[in-house]
């Protein structure tokens, strides 16, 4: 084995983390909380569009959420849609501009209590799109309270003692429901918690847009975000409480795919 002396300085210098970035973030601040994992998610998403060089003419459709403040700093072509309407207008855009690559950003507030039927209509007549979910559990933008992904026990701004199925119902596995229609060809749920996990969610991503490009139908990537803000946790926790409380009831797995 090639060991790498080590009692000399590398060849090459560090790459400072500021240099790193994807080169259509057009700046390196962001106002995300630490420990967010949305600008994660963020960046795998761009650095795929890049990677499948789908960056030119490629239209993004947020919704409403903390990650809503971003498309301010991406060099895409982003329109801002009313709470939950996302997939909606993404439709709209896909069907007139079918040459371009259409993706949504949503959170699980904005996409799985404020417009669920959106979502569901446009996976059950197979849009050709890709929807890309941050579920953080929580309305993270307006505070930490509970959504419908909220688990069981999570404690929010509104279930201080836990969300309770009794009072609170019990939460909707999202991406199941999506897999579950004929119209979606693919759906996947990935996590920005750890190392290993990022680099599955972006191949997920990149899996989902290179079928839109074969148009096969309704793509989707759920990406579980860390929250801290939101969950009431430690920045240096999120990481260990996501994989606590909500990727063991939302596991990171490939739940379709039609090829
Ligand atoms: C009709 C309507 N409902 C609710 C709100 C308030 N609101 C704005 S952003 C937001 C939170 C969205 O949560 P989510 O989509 O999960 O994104 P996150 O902030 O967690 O990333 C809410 C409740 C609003 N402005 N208008
Ligand atoms: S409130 Fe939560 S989702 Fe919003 S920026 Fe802060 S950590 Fe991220
Ligand atoms: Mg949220």
């Amino acid at each position: 084995m090639n060991y790498i002396a080590t009692n000399a300085p590398p060849a090459e210098k560090s790459k400072l983390v500021a240099n790193s970035h994807s080169p259509l973030l057009q700046t390196t601040e962001h106002h995300f909380c630490a420990g967010c994992g949305e600008p994660v998610g963020i960046r795998i998403l761009l650095e795929a569009l890049s990677e499948l060089s789908l960056v030119d003419g490629s239209i993004g459709v947020v919704g409403h959420g903390c990650y809503g403040g971003a498309v301010t700093t991406i060099d895409v072509d982003i329109l801002q849609c009313l709470h939950g309407r996302a997939p909606s207008c993404a439709t709209g855009i896909k069907r007139m501009r079918p040459e371009s690559t259409v993706f949504t950003i949503q959170g699980d507030g904005d996409m799985v209590n404020e417009g669920l039927q959106e979502v569901l209509h446009t996976a059950a007549r197979g849009e050709n799109i890709t929807c890309v979910l941050f579920n953080n559990g929580v309305f993270g933008d307006t505070g930490g309270q509970m959504t419908t992904t909220s688990v069981i026990g999570q404690r929010t701004k509104n279930s201080i003692n836990g969300r309770d199925p009794a009072a609170h119902g019990f939460p909707i596995h999202i991406s199941n429901l999506i897999a579950s229609l004929e119209g979606s060809a693919y759906v996947a749920r990935g996590a920005v918690h750890k190392a290993g996990a990022i680099a599955k969610t972006k191949r997920m991503l990149k899996r989902a847009l290179s079928l839109q490009q074969q148009g096969a139908g309704f793509t989707m990537v759920e990406i579980l975000t860390m929250c801290p803000t939101g969950w009431f946790v430690p920045v240096s926790e999120g990481g260990d409480y996501m994989a606590d409380s909500m990727e063991k009831i939302y596991p990171v797995t490939v739940l379709k795919n039609i090829a």
